[in-house]
């Protein structure tokens, strides 16, 4: 939990946080504070609703959802709120996250979720596209993104491939 949190970040499970984590670290690398929680759409479904519905009143812009498998809780997430909602589909043993990828992409009409790419890369961009959203409405913060954009595209022209 964070004192004056802009994202509200949920995982179905607590064994989605090693994935999740990665957003998590690099939003609070950014200055963004996080409200990380458990909150499954199946095993706390009305928990869900209420902390969905309470988001934008309490200041959230972003809502960032991940799970796995029968991954209902971004869609489900976006049914109870109009901020933006970044699905993160987590890697699985069973169909290697196609599960999850199909669960959370395929929203009807009308209730849009942002998908991102499966697992640890997905998390990643989660943090990044909810950094973009928000520097739309931040000088400091667009400031930020540009640095970081150009300290990745320096790191990989200096880089060279591990012959
Ligand atoms: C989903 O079921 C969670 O998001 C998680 O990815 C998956 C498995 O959950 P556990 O059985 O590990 O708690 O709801």
């Amino acid at each position: 939990m964070n004192d004056n949190p802009k994202v509200l970040m949920l995982m179905g499970s607590k064994s989605d946080h090693d994935t999740m984590n990665i957003c998590r670290e690099l939003l609070l690398e950014f200055g963004i504070g996080v409200d990380y929680r458990v909150a499954s759409a199946h095993r706390a479904p009305d928990a869900v609703a209420e902390l969905a519905k309470g988001a934008k009143e309490r200041g959230i812009k972003v809502v960032i959802a991940g799970a796995g498998g029968a991954a209902h809780l971004p869609g489900v997430v976006a049914a109870h709120t109009p901020l933006p909602v970044l699905g993160i589909p987590i890697h699985t043993s069973s169909f290697n996250g196609m599960d999850s990828l199909l669960s959370i992409v395929q929203m009807p009409g009308g209730i849009p979720v942002s998908t991102m790419a499966v697992g640890k890369a997905g998390a990643k961009n989660a943090a990044l596209f909810a950094v973009e959203i928000m520097a739309l409405a931040d000088e400091e913060l667009d400031a930020k993104l540009a640095d970081y954009r150009a300290a990745q595209t320096e790191a990989s022209l200096n880089s060279t491939p591990p012959l």
